[in-house]
This record gives structure tokens, C-alpha cells and sequence, in this order.
């Protein structure tokens, strides 16, 4: 251990005194050096606790990553993917990529953007084409009940477009989305986890989303972007529609919610109100802003809200200057250092925890001190910081193992740090021999966000935490130039992190979500009656005419389709409406018609629909495009447009 090394484990346990506060010149560099420094130079120089760096590819731990063939995994996890606009179902602690569910982007396996229910789900222009195809999803969570999962629902953002998406998790398919109105980069997002009134909603009623860029309200082409604006918005969790807005001083990064519902929060790394990247870090503290739900439900109530443009849901003001009373405020603004990233709630419902980004600093914040605050029982809010100490350079996330400890990602460092947070409360509380620093590993390269198994729920159990590295430079064959991400498993049951294992991963998820299995209860059989369109019988299947407009009825049981073949006339306006009437799981058909941009599929007892202009004239072989039935390649139709 070097001389820095010994100094860094007596102050506290992996204090880097030597690399203080990042400065703007230091970030400027900051892409360069992400990729320039080898992990051997990350390693040497930032690892005072370090476990050896020694990956355990042998043991129980690792092999725990190998299921034999017909085992399952224990966990599920929800990926966000990133600008591929979907979400994506792994199986933990194997890593196996499990399913893609389709949100945002049209998506070619399963016809998300080409039938109509999809498209109706994805919204549309008045020419039927859709309204987007391209987004950029980043944060995955997922309803609550009682602090855990209760299976019903995830939701994931949209920052291209400023819009959420809604998963029912028994079919894990994408069954509404919202466009937020008059904001632009909703980036965080989080469930309410109970109501902060009625202690009978123990469940999640509400869905915050934050915007990270603000605009002119309304957005005229301004320049002047002292005169702009980011709202915090609030979606009603079952109908989806947008209840109210708060107009805020500085930016929305990530969100946090409260266990007890009275709370959620989003850090700011844009108090400055900068336009301009050097403006964005000329300060060197930012802030964790507090919203007080129940207080703004009531201004809402109330009637002290505006509307902005052709929106009417009800924004109330939470800048600054229209809430210095604490006792009637709505928001709170708790002052954290330069450009704050994550801000995380502990499993004990007891803290929120703001990673420093800039600032080699996490930040615990009491919660309890923060409901003080709003009480007027406390003179300032930022008093309810109770630690902020060194982690490590360029912290971004945080996860728990509800044993106490938290897990920061150090995106410069490329490690993961774990920490006792009581230790550091009693650090920064004067205490300068609680050791809070536990362990540190090596990962690679450059992680953004980190979960671990059930960290976001009351029942985090500290099992596996899985880490998202930005960077997977040489850890995989080379496939050209762009990289895959790559996507790490480590064992934290013990005291020592354990890495287990990693795989490549399609760019580019962001964040995730682990929890056990037995919180699912998956449908692998739709219900005929969920369907207004099924066609319930095959002797109902046919080509109905009413001018020009015709609807073609068509039904699929392995190996064919209920029509040999049906005809149309040049210029007719189709429908087609297809039911699978297999009833078994695991039996899927597609539905092609080529030239026609048609390719769809349907699920066991699935409707789908497609609409198109037979505009065409000739004979076209609609077939199926999914393998079932030794006789796949044998169940088409004719499709015949006469001229
Ligand atoms: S952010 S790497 Cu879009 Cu979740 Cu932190
Ligand atoms: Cu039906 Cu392949
Ligand atoms: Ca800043």
C-alpha cells in the first residue's frame, strides 16, 4: 500500500484528498480521459480498499451465472434500452436477455408501429403515420404496493420527446403513452410509493417525471435563458393522464420518491440557469429540490395554479422566491454540491442519497429532517444534509443491500465503492475514525448506473447488484467500431464485492431494475374477450365490403390461416383483422404481405389489426413469418388485388 493509499484509508477510508472538487477545466477533458486511462492507472491510483481486483471466475459465485439447460433464474430485470426506445427483460443472475418490449420505436419482430392497436399506443399524425420513431428511453421502474413490487405495472421515459410509457407487466407489453406538455428532456422518473394523505393507498397512484432542459413557456424562439422554465410533472398512474405541474428554479436530473408518499425529489445540476455548457458548472453547489406533495395537491385544489398555452393541466409555482415560508411551501431546496447526479432512497425509507458527480461526494439527506423543514421545526433546509463524504472521483448512482451500506458507481474511477452509511453520517458528523469506505472493486469501464437485487423496495436483500459500464473497449471481440456496453454481475453477499461475471449488452441501456421472480405472475395466453375486434370462430373469417372501404376477417391455427386466399380491388381501403385461435402457450403466427410493408405477429388467442390502401395490383402470398408448425412454410394466403 502506498504512503497516499495509507493516508487515504485513515481519513475516513478512500478519501482521495488529493483530487478534490473537478474543476470545468478538468471536465473538459473528462471524454477524453473517460477512454484514455487504462484501468490499470484507474485501479492503481484510486484503490485504497481495493479487493485485489481479483474477478472470481471460479466458485460458487460465478457459477451461479451458469444455469444448466431448463433453470431458471431467480431475478427478473428491467433494462431500459436506451435510444433503441424499448425495454428489455433479463433473466438475473444469468444476464440472459429475455424478451425486448417495444414502446417508443416501431419494432419489426412483433409489428410494434405497423398494426393498429400499436399505433394507437404510439400516437399518430392525421395521415395515420406515427407521430414519432425515434426516442431515447433511460429510467425503468416499476409499481408498489406495501414497498415492494406488486407486479401490476413499469413505466419508462421517453427524453427525446418528453413522454412516458406505461408496461403491464402480466403481458409485459407497452399499454399507453403520454406526452408531457411544455417541457422538453423528462429524463428522471418515479412511482409515489403510498399516499401522502390516505394511509389506506399503500400503493403506487402517481408517477413523477422531471425535465432536464428548460424552454420558453410557452416556447417562443427566446434567447434569453434567464426567462426559461422546467416543470416537474405528475401522471395519474391508472388513467396516465397528467395531473398537475410544478414551475421550478433550475433543472430536473433524477427523481426519488419518499416510502410514506409525502416526498419525491429530483437533483439539479443546473441551478445556474446556463445555456451554455461552461455556464451549467459556474457554481459550486447545486441543489436536491424537495417537493411537499400533499401541500401542492391542495394549492391545486385550491385553484392557485396557471395553465400554460393550450394545456389545462394545473401548474403551481415551486421557484424559489414563491416558497421562502417553509410552513406554507411546496418546495424545498437543499443545497448539494457542483453538479449532483443520482439522488437514490434507502431501503430503511430513511434517507435520499445525491451522488456528487463533479464533486467526489455523496450526500445523505434525512428525510425526516426534511418533513421538519416543511414543519418550520427546522431553520434551513439544507440542515437536513447529515453526511456528505468523499467517495471517489465522478459518483453517479447509488444502490443498497439493506444491510446499511450503499453502492456508488465512480464513473472516472471505474469502480464501484460500497460505503456504510451510518459510518458516514458519524464521519461527517465529527467521528473521524468511522471507517465508512468497506470495499471497492474494478469494473469495466466507466459505469453509469448500478441496482441491486430489490435496492428500489423495502426488501432490498443484497444478493447481486449488476452494474451498467458505459465502455466495454476490450472486453469483447471486436464488431467494428461501435462497441457493445458492457453489463456487469457482482455477488454482494459478503463483505468483499465479488465480481461474477459480465456480457455484452445492445447499446444502450441505462437504467434497471432487479427483483425476485415470484413478484410476477406472467400470462402467456391472451383472453379472447380483451380483443373488441376478435373473430371469435373461423367460420366468421371473410372479406366484408361496404364501398370502398372493405374489412378482410382472417383467423390463424397451426398450420394455416382460415382464408386460402381473398381478393381485393385495386384502391380498396383494408382492414385486416387477424385472431389466433391456439390457445397454447408458445405458439405464435406473423402475418406478412410482401410489398405491402406488412409484418405483424399474433400471440396465442391475440387480435391484431393491420390498414392499408390496396394500391397494388397482382398476386401477393401473405405467409407466416413466425416458426410453428412443421408445416410453417406451407401456411399462407393469397391475397389478390384485381386492377
Ligand atoms: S442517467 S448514468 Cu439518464 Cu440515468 Cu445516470
Ligand atoms: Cu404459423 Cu408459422
Ligand atoms: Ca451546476
Amino acid at each position: 500500500m502506498s504512503e497516499q493509499d495509507k493516508k487515504n484509508e485513515s481519513n475516513g477510508g478512500g478519501v482521495l484528498a488529493r483530487r478534490r472538487f473537478m474543476n470545468t477545466a478538468a471536465l473538459a477533458g473528462l471524454s477524453i480521459g473517460a477512454i484514455a486511462c487504462t484501468d490499470k492507472a484507474a485501479s492503481t491510483a484510486a484503490a485504497p480498499v481495493a479487493s485485489g481486483a481479483a474477478p472470481a471466475h471460479s466458485g460458487g459465485a460465478a457459477n451461479a451465472t451458469h444455469l444448466k439447460p431448463g433453470e431458471l433464474d431467480t431475478y427478473y430485470g428491467l433494462w431500459s434500452g436506451g435510444h433503441t426506445g424499448d425495454v428489455r427483460v433479463l433473466g438475473l443472475p444469468s444476464g440472459r436477455e429475455i424478451h425486448r418490449i417495444p414502446c417508443f420505436n416501431p419494432d419489426a419482430l412483433v409489428g410494434w408501429g405497423v398494426t393498429n392497436e400499436s399505433k394507437k399506443v404510439m400516437g399518430t399524425k392525421a395521415d395515420g403515420s406515427l407521430r414519432y420513431t425515434v426516442a431515447d428511453t433511460h429510467h425503468v421502474h416499476a409499481s408498489y404496493k406495501d414497498g415492494n413490487y406488486d407486479g401490476r405495472y413499469a413505466w419508462v421515459n421517453d427524453k427525446i420527446n418528453s413522454r412516458i410509457a406505461r408496461i403491464r407487466l402480466d403481458y409485459f407489453v407497452c399499454d399507453k403513452i403520454t406526452e408531457l406538455p411544455n417541457v422538453q428532456g423528462f429524463h428522471g422518473i418515479f412511482p409515489d410509493k403510498a399516499d401522502p394523505v390516505d394511509p389506506k393507498i399503500n400503493y403506487t397512484t402517481r408517477v413523477f417525471c422531471g425535465a432536464e432542459f428548460s424552454i420558453p413557456l410557452p416556447n417562443a424562439g427566446i434567447e434569453d435563458g434567464t426567462k426559461y422554465h422546467s416543470l416537474f410533472t405528475c401522471v395519474d398512474a391508472e388513467s396516465m393522464d397528467v395531473r398537475w405541474q410544478v414551475l421550478i428554479d433550475g433543472n430536473c436530473d433524477l427523481t426519488a420518491t419518499s416510502y410514506d408518499g409525502k416526498l419525491a425529489a429530483t437533483n439539479q445540476y443546473n441551478t445556474e440557469m446556463g445555456v451554455h455548457y461552461e455556464d451549467m458548472m459556474s457554481a459550486e453547489r447545486d441543489a436536491c429540490l424537495f417537493f411537499n406533495i400533499a401541500r401542492i395537491e391542495e394549492a391545486v385544489k385550491a385553484g392557485k395554479f396557471k395553465t400554460y398555452g393550450d394545456s389545462k393541466v394545473p401548474v403551481v409555482d415551486g421557484t424559489r422566491e414563491a416558497n421562502k415560508d417553509a410552513k406554507t411551501a411546496l418546495t424545498a431546496y437543499v443545497s448539494v454540491p457542483k453538479n449532483p447526479h443520482g439522488v437514490n432512497a434507502s431501503p430503511d425509507g430513511r434517507y435520499f442519497i445525491c451522488a456528487g458527480k463533479l464533486s467526489p461526494t455523496g450526500t445523505v439527506i434525512e428525510l425526516a429532517k426534511v418533513l421538519d423543514y416543511f414543519d418550520g421545526k427546522l431553520d434551513a433546509a439544507d440542515k437536513a444534509i447529515v453526511a456528505e463524504v468523499e467517495l471517489g472521483l465522478g459518483p453517479l448512482h447509488t444502490a443498497f443491500d439493506g444491510r446499511g451500506n450503499a453502492y456508488t458507481t465512480l464513473f472516472l474511477d471505474s469502480q464501484v465503492v460500497k460505503w456504510n452509511v451510518e459510518a458516514a453520517i458519524k464521519f461527517h458528523g465529527g467521528d473521524k475514525s468511522a471507517k465508512y469506505v468497506v470495499d471497492r472493486l474494478d469494473v469495466q469501464y466507466q459505469p453509469g448506473h448500478l441496482n441491486a437485487s430489490q435496492s428500489e423496495t423495502k426488501a432490498a436483500d443484497g444478493k447481486y447488484l449488476a452494474v451498467g459500464c458505459k465502455f466495454s473497449k476490450d472486453r469483447f471481440l471486436p464488431v467494428g467500431p461501435l462497441h457493445p456496453e458492457n453489463e456487469q454481475m457482482i455477488d454482494i453477499s459478503g463483505d468483499k464485492m465479488v465480481l461474477m461475471a459480465d456480457h455484452p449488452v445492445r447499446g444502450e441501456p441505462h437504467d434497471f431494475i432487479i427483483f425476485k421472480r415470484d413478484l410476477l405472475k406472467p400470462k402467456q395466453v391472451y383472453n379472447l374477450d380483451d380483443f373488441p375486434l376478435a373473430i371469435k370462430d373461423p367460420k366468421e373469417t371473410g372479406v366484408f365490403r361496404n364501398g370502398k372501404k372493405v374489412t378482410v376477417k382472417i383467423t390463424s391455427q397451426a398450420p394455416a390461416f382460415s382464408m386460402r386466399e381473398f381478393k381485393l380491388k385495386k384502391g380498396d381501403e383494408v382492414t385486416l383483422i387477424l385472431t389466433n385461435l391456439d390457445k397454447i402457450e408458445d405458439l405464435t403466427h406473423g402475418f406478412a404481405i410482401p410489398k405491402y410493408n406488412v409484418n405483424f405477429i399474433v400471440n396465442p388467442l391475440e387480435t391484431a389489426s393491420v390498414s392499408f390502401i390496396a394500391d397494388k395490383p397482382g398476386v401477393f402470398w401473405c405467409y407466416c413469418t413466425h416458426f410453428c408448425h412443421a408445416l410453417h412454410l406451407e401456411m399462407r394466403t393469397r391475397m389478390i388485388v384485381e386492377a
